[in-house]
């Protein structure tokens, strides 16, 4: 019966705010009452918790490794790692990360927001067939590392220059068709492209999940995914909950993060009920935080970030807080 209301009320009123509605302490009283819930939450949800290594650094391409000691003591399952770099290093420096990560217990993903140079959908063949040979010699790279992962803007190239105006309708069709091609040569290194969903200021081809969806249809491949980030929804979606469903098994990663990009932490963003839609669509992805809180170096202009939001000293603290929040937010 309980559980009955508890799924007629988010049927009816996704977007609602729980919290708002009902009393906390009956609104988990339901969660824990519902049998059938609790059962699914505990066998289905398998989430691993990361966080990028940018958060420590102020430039692109730094060195992951050390970071691989550092994340397991903080708590997390996962490093991020950026890939911009990988064809600048040889092939010894991913067998040292696969063995780093391995003794750690520390799973690795990739992450790259692909400079004008690597630019798939670019107009100019040759930039295109750039972007091939780049990939084509990083997802070898990857494999050697054990990252099964490369999630961002790759449909396009970041940050995106507007200054010339942009062609959506033909640049969707150019992304769509090279993707395809795309997704077949990280097919060959099992390698899974997830599609990540950026706010009107960094992007134009997908700012919210329904077109990232649309998207990844259009794109019908099994190693081609979803990537929403909580920064990004929280000025793009109507609906945090709408946009986790909608998305639902394509959801390949979720990045989380506050609304100035500070770690996650309580009382602004609505964690508890990000966490009920990810256990509701039985999520199995990364949830990795991606904190940008350093003013300066080429990582504080891409971000534009004009302040510090942390100090430098309590970055440990805060992430090893921050990834034991979620957990009891994100796992019953
Ligand atoms: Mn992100």
């Amino acid at each position: 019966m309980l559980l009955s209301v508890w799924t007629n009320i988010k049927q009816f009123a996704p977007c609602f705010s729980l919290a708002r509605v009902l009393p906390p302490y009956i609104r988990e009283k339901l969660v824990a009452t519902s049998f059938m819930f609790v059962k699914k939450t505990r066998e289905g949800v398998i989430m691993k918790f990361g966080i990028y290594y940018s958060y420590w650094e102020t430039e692109w391409g730094g060195d992951a490794f050390p970071y691989i000691k550092k994340v397991k003591e903080l708590g997390f399952d996962l490093l991020e790692v950026a890939c911009g770099d990988f064809d600048r290093h040889d092939i010894s420096y991913f067998h040292n990360l696969r063995n780093e990560s391995e003794k750690h217990g520390i799973a690795l993903s990739g992450g790259y927001g692909p400079r004008a140079e690597h630019n798939i959908t670019s107009t100019d063949s040759a930039i295109v067939e750039n972007a091939f040979s780049f990939y084509r010699e990083i997802f070898p790279k990857m494999q050697t590392a054990g990252i099964k992962s490369l999630g961002g803007a790759i449909y396009s190239y970041w940050p995106v220059d507007f200054s010339s105006g942009v062609n959506k309708p033909a640049d969707l069709e150019t992304s769509i068709k090279n993707m395809k091609r795309l997704a077949d040569l990280a097919a060959e290194y099992d390698i899974t492209l997830n599609m990540e969903a950026l706010n009107r200021f960094e992007g134009y081809l997908l700012n919210t999940a329904r077109e990232t969806v649309d998207y990844v249809d259009a794109v019908a491949k099994d190693n081609v995914k979803v990537m929403l980030d909580t920064f990004h929804m929280n000025i793009e979606e109507d609906c945090f909950i709408n946009a986790i469903t909608l998305s639902g098994e394509k959801l390949g990663e979720l990045h989380v993060g506050e609304a100035n990009r500070r770690a996650p932490r309580p009382g602004r963003m609505p964690w508890g009920i990000i966490g009920e839609a990810l256990r509701d669509i039985n999520f199995k992805g990364n949830v990795v935080m991606e904190p940008f809180v350093l003013m300066g170096g080429q990582v504080g202009k891409d971000i534009s970030v004009w302040r510090n939001l942390e100090k430098p000293e309590d970055l440990d603290r805060l992430a090893a807080e921050s990834v034991e929040f979620l957990r009891s937010e994100f796992l019953l």
